[in-house]
């Protein structure tokens, strides 16, 4: 790792306190729940989290039972930033009326629930330049209404949507370029990181709260449902997505990219597949093609981060 400023140098810097609190109904061994729960370690004042709709949500607030030691909104799909950035907003009235209210406001989506169906809240609100920090777990599908396909399944991948068999090969468009998307807005700060290198991502959300506009950060989180794998690989699986380039771990900060887990030697891209049950028939000689255009994907996309970082711009 380079240069996200160290607010946590080790990990026993890292707060015991869980604001995310155990005995919610996540699968065992799932992602996006490690993500929540790093996530709430770096809070840094009183907090209010906008959830939309997903298994995050869905899972954490079972009635009677809730999850969150925060104030804490469900929404819907199209509205989740929208929301946050009306929270942020009457939080800043509220200080100019009352005097200082330390708040922040961290609105948390899924895959589907922001690269697709909340993207124009979303790009309402990062034009719009709320304080708030929209966090997106990417677990490349709808897990939570049974597998569904959504704009960040990548290519070859089965989902219940996109089934591999005679007709397809699984999903055959590629995934959607969010934080491209996101770092055409301009905003102060956008990053990606991974469940397997915890440090990284928790400091960059205390990094991203102590912005005064609107940040960005997009965590890739395994689904042990969804990528049909044991629940004890998902760690292993995430830092697989770093270390195969599947997944660069890159800030954007005021425009100018920095790539913060360089992977000079990276492993062949098989070594991220052949563990996960939707991409095994990848391996198959009849997918070669839809293999290899997944790789070609990959390697365009590891080489242009590394061109936009010598240029010192993202777009
Ligand atoms: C507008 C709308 N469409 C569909 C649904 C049904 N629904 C509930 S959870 C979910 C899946 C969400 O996927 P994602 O955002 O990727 O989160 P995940 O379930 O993967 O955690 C869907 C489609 C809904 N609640 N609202
Ligand atoms: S289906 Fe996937 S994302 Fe949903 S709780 Fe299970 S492991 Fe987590
Ligand atoms: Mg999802």
């Amino acid at each position: 790792m380079t240069t996200v400023e160290k607010y946590f140098k080790t990990i026993s810097d890292v707060p015991v306190e869980d604001y995310f609190a155990p005995g919610h109904r996540l699968c065992a061994g799932c992602g996006a729940s490690i993500a929540i729960k790093l996530a709430m370690k770096a809070i840094k004042s009183p907090t209010i989290v906008v959830n939309a709709t997903g298994c995050i949500e869905v899972a954490t607030s079972m009635f009677p039972y809730v999850s969150w030691r925060v104030p804490w909104v469900h929404v819907a799909f199209e509205n989740t930033a929208a929301v946050a950035s009306g929270i942020s907003e009457g939080l800043k009235i509220l200080n100019k009326k009352r005097g200082k209210i330390m708040y922040d406001v961290i609105a948390i989506g899924g895959d589907g629930g922001t690269f697709d169906i909340g993207l124009q809240a979303l790009s309402g609100a990062l034009e719009r330049g709320h304080k708030m920090l929209y966090i997106c777990y990417d677990n490349e599908a709808y897990m939570n209404t049974g597998v569904q396909r959504s704009g960040a399944t990548p290519i070859g991948a089965v989902t219940t949507t996109s089934p591999a068999g005679e007709i397809i090969p699984g999903k055959r468009e590629r995934k959607k370029d969010l934080i491209g998307i996101v770092a055409a807005h301009r905003i102060p700060y956008a990053a990606t990181a991974s469940i397997s290198h915890p440090l990284d991502f928790i400091n960059k959300v205390r990094k991203a709260l102590e912005i005064n506009g609107p940040t960005f950060i997009h965590v890739i989180t395994p689904c042990t449902l969804g990528w049909r794998y044991p629940p004890s690989l998902t760690v292993k699986i995430a830092r697989l997505a770093v270390e195969t380039r599947y997944f660069p771990v890159f800030e954007v900060e005021d425009g100018r990219v920095k790539i913060n887990i360089r992977v000079s030697r990276p492993k062949p891209l098989e070594e991220f597949l052949q563990v996960q049950g939707r991409f095994r028939h990848l391996l198959d000689d009849r997918n070669r093609d839809v293999l290899e255009a997944l790789k070609k994907q990959v390697e365009e996309n590891w080489n242009k981060l590394v061109k936009l970082e010598e240029l010192g711009v993202y777009i």
